[in-house]
């Protein structure tokens, strides 16, 4: 982890270059006892676990029970990315078609398993469709605390506050 942070420093004097950005995070090995000390699960939505902030970017450890998902969501114009590290998880990815009234394009459907590196995401929802706990690894340049939540059904944007579940691996 503490190669992963150094390297992503060096990006970031170079706006997090996309290609170097994302060979970085898949050619780095997450340790077990990372996985470990970072993973918490909770039963009432994915959970949300900082590693490692600063004001450049964060890293996170997302932890997702069977069937819960982050709903249709954009990124703010930052640059997110994220690895599978165990279990498998769908994506979808939209554009926007138009915001009034709010209409989106489906754009891809993924079916992402360990070791699959998404990103730079914009607009998408992730789910875990399995029957088996799933984790993955964050990297969100540069940091942000709301999002905003494409509400399809009710044809509304939301703006929704990002909370983490446990900071440095203790719980909030
Ligand atoms: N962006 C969501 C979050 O940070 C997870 S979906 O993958 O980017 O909670
Ligand atoms: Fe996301």
């Amino acid at each position: 982890m503490k190669s992963l942070i150094s390297q992503l420093k060096k990006h970031s004097l170079y706006d997090f270059p996309v290609k170097d950005v994302s060979s970085t995070i898949l050619n780095s090995e997450i340790q077990e006892n990372i996985i470990k000390k970072y993973s918490h699960f909770s039963k009432s939505m994915y959970t949300r676990n900082r590693i490692f902030r600063n004001d450049d970017f964060e890293i996170i450890l997302l932890c997702w029970l069977p069937n819960q998902m982050a709903p249709i969501h954009g990124h703010e114009g930052e640059k997110c990315w994220f690895k599978v590290i165990n279990g498998s998880l769908k994506i979808n990815n939209y554009s926007i078609k138009s915001l009034a009234p709010l209409e989106l394009n489906l754009e891809e459907k993924i079916t992402a398993s360990e070791g699959y590196l998404d990103g730079p995401a914009d607009i998408h929802s992730v789910e875990n469709c399995s029957n088996k706990p799933v984790v993955t690894l964050h990297i969100y340049a540069n940091p942000y605390d709301t999002c905003t939540v494409y509400n399809l059904k009710e044809k509304r944007i939301d703006k929704l506050k990002m909370n983490y579940h446990s900071i440095d691996g203790k719980l909030c």
